[in-house]
């Protein structure tokens, strides 16, 4: 279901005061694709605005009424984080979700990633990525708990970045920025070079684990393959539930 939502579309060039020209700018600035900028106060969620976007638009939210998690899961999205959905060009929505996920950790000081998409910091998830693929678009969702309060039943797994002097600015402009940088690697064809960042960066690698799919459950050492599928017990995952366990 669609509702209205007051949308504001700024394409590169124009220019405007407030805060969706800053964010705007910044787009602007470290994605040089980027053609078109869409701002909602509050939206549904960026992923499904950006199905009707062109390539090379991004979706840009205050705050969501409907965020989306992966499987139907829900993304819990107040005001005081960020929230946006890139479309580019479909070149395989894992590669790309495994970029993000890279290009946001790469944006924290100690970030770690959890295979394959969820950015922690302290050992909790601060950041989740949603890649969709629609139509011959790939939509990359990202949402990172800036200084959002995190809801008391998320509080055992889920933090915020608010002890980092960071404002929502400067880790927008600093995902966006590796994001280019780590893309312009994926279409240039030097794919190795990110996943082996990846593979230092994700707390995954070597560990004991769990792998829970939609009809098994998988226990051993977890090693991350060069496409960022996963191989545990000898057997290659490519989307799953993933559990740390305690090494012996
Ligand atoms: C994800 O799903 O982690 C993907 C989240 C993607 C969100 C972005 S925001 C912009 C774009 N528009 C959208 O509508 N979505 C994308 P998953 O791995 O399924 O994790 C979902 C689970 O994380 C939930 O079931 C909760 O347990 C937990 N969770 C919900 N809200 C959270 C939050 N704000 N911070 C940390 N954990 C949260």
């Amino acid at each position: 279901m669609r509702e209205s939502f007051l949308e504001l579309r700024i394409k590169r060039g124009e220019s405007g005061e407030g805060e969706a020209f800053k964010f705007a700018g910044i787009a602007f600035k470290n994605l040089e694709f980027l053609e078109e900028f869409y701002y909602y106060f509050a939206t549904d969620s960026t992923n499904e605005r950006a199905k009707g976007g062109k390539i090379f638009s991004l979706f840009f939210a205050e705050e969501q009424l409907a965020g989306k998690g992966r499987l139907g899961r829900q993304w819990i999205s107040k005001k005081g984080g960020l929230y946006f959905s890139l479309v580019l060009p479909l070149l395989g929505a894992q590669k790309l979700t495994i970029l993000s996920a890279l290009s946001v950790a790469e944006s924290i000081p100690d970030a770690r990633i959890k295979w394959p998409n969820d950015v922690l910091y302290k050992g909790k998830k601060f950041c989740g990525i949603l890649g969709e693929v629609w139509e011959n678009k790939a939509i990359l969702g990202i949402g990172v708990n800036v200084e959002n309060e995190i809801p008391p039943e998320l509080r055992d797994y889920a933090t915020n970045l608010s002890n980092l002097s960071m404002g929502r600015k400067e880790v927008f402009d600093r995902i966006t920025r590796n994001f280019y940088r780590n893309y312009l690697n994926l279409i240039t064809g030097n794919w190795e070079e990110i996943i082996a960042r990846y593979r230092k960066i994700c707390e995954t690698s070597g560990k004991r684990v769990k792998i829970i799919t939609h009809n098994r459950e998988i226990v051993g050492i977890a090693e991350i393959c060069e496409d960022g599928s996963i191989i545990v017990d000898g057997k290659r995952i490519y989307a799953g539930e993933c559990v740390h366990l305690r090494n012996f």
